[in-house]
């Protein structure tokens, strides 16, 4: 299946536009001042240690060893800002930047502004943890999101200098190791593409298969001391190191390192659809879906080694689910899309991107979470030890700031997640108002698409022809429209959900999903109008009774969002509530009142508390008072003037 690329689609509004346009406006400009060290409070010299690895400035590397990431990741998401608005002076900022990496690449084609000045001499010492490759990666990613936007091929020839270097030091030929933390692998995927040059995808297939052989990988030097520490959970299986991928059978390790590798596993299989590799990739994702993620597609269940654990071991509060590692699950659930026509993981990626992602940006752009916790209590999170990852509020900027440049290039490139197309059919698998052109066989097909999803189901698309085409339309319906699907999602034969649908007017009868998709096989014509309504309900979740802390609790949920209640709108002691199942959930018209952006719900309820102060007693006397319960959008949750309590698991009669 082909792809289209974010310069290719343009969206014109709702949802994703607003957030396109905080982007283009704010994020970037912000992160920008923010990496300059010109962000009062933040501490983040990344600019100054390409100007130090420059000759340009004097001074010492400082920040942690990967932030040559952050810059890149900045690059890359001012490289779709300039996509969507060309902007003269942002394009000379980069222009800038590309000089100075440039001049600071060492002759043989190395760069890297810590291994090139306080880290010199070390160099590819530490593959588990150095994170030259993932740099190089990152950089290879920004290269190649430039030169879509600007056709400018300096940056792009550079980052091929390096690779070209990586595989004399790394690759077939050398057979000595590979990065610890993947990222290269992606990247060298999209190298291959931007470049027109098919040698970057057998690197890239090449570090792939070679991982979990190397001998010694887990022995190498530590670039800094004290990094990493050498604990249980940061064994080869931190690294997904542990075995050969094809061997793989349960998603384990660092979650962001391990979602990096599956979409590079992915991107291989979609390139060769070897069946072995499919298999795991199954595997993987069946172990992942059924046992390993959040209701809110965020990924990792301890902080520390921000890592899977087990099965089931999905702790609301203690949980990790790193901004970044949601990210990375959208990566692999695209990726997964491309290889395999099955919209389980479009619903997934839905998943990801609509909460566990988007709740690490605010609405402004100014203020991040790094871990995405399903439940804060400020005072615990404040004093607990094993919590001291929590954030009880947004911050303008991390020590660690992988996520929010991460989270900047993800809303600059979201229209690329919307479409794909072979030869004779258009999947659409995220509802994103937008307009672009899809080439079928010979022809360009226009395509207009309006809606005010997530808000509201109804999505209308408007084709533009030259000639009349015949070929499928796959329009994806979301797992939480089709409970059928929902329930069996393998069965092909099934659905009947809460939609319907039209073409020119027409009701079309008799509808069913096939692996979560309405398919339309048609000769279509200049003007032809598709209308699909799905009903945006709200609706109460619960979790596999394995999943032992949300034994009895159920989340609420509103078409692909998951709600959690803050204690600004509830009050504290927020275990206090219950929710009152029978009840009727009603959207609440005080949303703007509320400081909500989008649907806010009401649900009925309860307030149970103890009215004596006994800590245990056979006869402790509960109060439960009738309540209305507000419910918000998760990705909004501390998005206003607070610091209080927030849950998404709540009890349920
Ligand atoms: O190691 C680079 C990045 O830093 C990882 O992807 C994040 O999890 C954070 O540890
Ligand atoms: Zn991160």
């Amino acid at each position: 299946m082909n792809m289209l690329k974010p310069k290719d689609i343009q969206v014109t509004d709702g949802f994703w536009k607003s957030r396109i346009d905080v982007l283009i406006n704010t994020i970037v400009p912000y992160q920008w001042a923010t990496l300059n060290n010109q962000t009062e409070g933040v501490s983040s010299s990344a600019i100054e240690n390409f100007r130090i690895a420059a000759g340009e400035s004097e001074g010492n590397h400082e920040g942690p060893i990967f932030q040559d990431s952050d810059v890149a990741k900045w690059m890359e998401a001012a490289a779709y800002s300039l996509q969507q608005q060309p902007n003269a002076e942002l394009e000379q900022t980069i222009d800038e930047l590309v000089r100075l990496i440039g001049k600071a690449q060492q002759d043989d084609g190395y760069f890297h502004t810590f291994f090139t000045t306080e880290g010199a001499g070390r160099r590819w010492g530490d593959m588990t943890d150095g994170h030259e490759m993932y740099c190089a990666g990152h950089l290879i990613e920004a290269a190649a999101a430039y030169f879509d936007a600007t056709g400018k091929r300096e940056f792009m020839e550079i980052m091929e200098r390096y690779v070209h270097l990586v595989e004399r030091e790394f690759g077939p030929e050398a057979n000595r190791s590979y990065g610890g933390h993947p990222e290269i692998e992606i990247a060298l995927y999209r190298l291959a593409e931007a470049a027109g040059d098919s040698r970057y995808c057998d690197l890239a297939d090449y570090f792939v298969n070679i991982r979990g052989s190397v001998e010694n990988f887990h022995k190498s030097i530590p670039a800094v001391e004290g990094m990493t520490p050498r604990t249980r959970w940061f064994e080869s299986d931190y690294y997904l190191a542990h075995k050969p991928v094809r061997e793989m059978n349960e998603v384990e390790g660092h979650a962001v390192r391990a979602t990096y590798l599956y979409a590079a596993m992915a991107d291989q299989y979609s390139r060769t659809g070897e069946p072995a590799l499919g298999y795991t990739l199954r595997t993987l994702w069946e172990n992942l879906e059924s046992r390993r993620v959040y209701i809110t597609g965020g990924l990792g269940s301890q902080s520390c080694g921000e890592r899977f654990t087990l099965d089931y071991d999905l702790p609301a509060e203690r949980g990790y689910t790193e901004t970044c590692a949601s990210i990375g699950l959208l990566f692999w659930a695209w990726r997964m899309t491309l290889a395999e026509t099955d919209s389980r993981y479009a619903d997934m990626a839905e998943r990801a991107l609509y909460n566990g992602a988007l709740a690490g940006i605010s609405l402004d752009g100014k203020g991040y979470f790094y871990v995405n916790p399903l439940e804060v209590t400020p005072r615990l999170a404040h004093y607990r030890e094993d919590l001291t990852h929590i954030e009880t509020h947004r911050l303008p900027w991390f020590g660690c700031a992988c996520c929010p440049t991460n989270i900047a290039r993800l809303l600059g490139s979201v229209a690329q997640y919307a479409y794909s197309y072979d030869s004779a059919a258009i999947f659409v698998h995220q509802y994103i108002p937008s307009k672009t052109e899809i080439p079928i066989e010979h022809s360009r097909i226009g395509f207009e698409l309006q809606t005010g999803y997530p808000w509201d189901g109804a999505v209308r698309i408007q084709l533009s022809l030259d000639a009349d085409c015949r070929f499928t339309l796959h329009l994806r319906i979301p797992a939480w429209c089709d409970p059928y699907q929902e329930h069996n999602h393998r069965d092909p034969n099934v659905g009947r959900g809460l939609y319907s649908l039209t073409v020119n007017g027409q009701e079309c009868q008799s509808l069913s999903t096939r692996k979560g998709c309405i398919s339309l096989e048609r000769c279509w014509r200049q003007g032809d109008i598709i209308e699909l309504n799905m009903r945006m309900e709200a609706h109460l979740i619960r979790a596999n009774t394995k999943v032992s802390e949300q034994a009895g609790k159920v989340a609420i949920a509103y078409g692909p969002l998951i709600y959690c209640v803050e204690e600004i709108d509830n009050g504290a002691e927020l275990q206090e509530l219950i929710i009152d199942s029978k009840a009727k959930i009603e959207t609440c018209p005080q949303n703007i009142a509320l400081g909500i952006h989008g649907v806010v719900l009401r649900l009925g309820g309860y307030r149970e508390r103890s009215t004596d102060a006994a800590l245990y007693s056979a006869h402790n006397r509960i109060d439960r008072e009738v309540v209305s319960i507000i419910a918000v959008p998760y990705f909004q949750w501390g998005n206003r003037d607070q610091n209080g309590e927030m849950r998404v698991w709540l009890r349920q009669e």
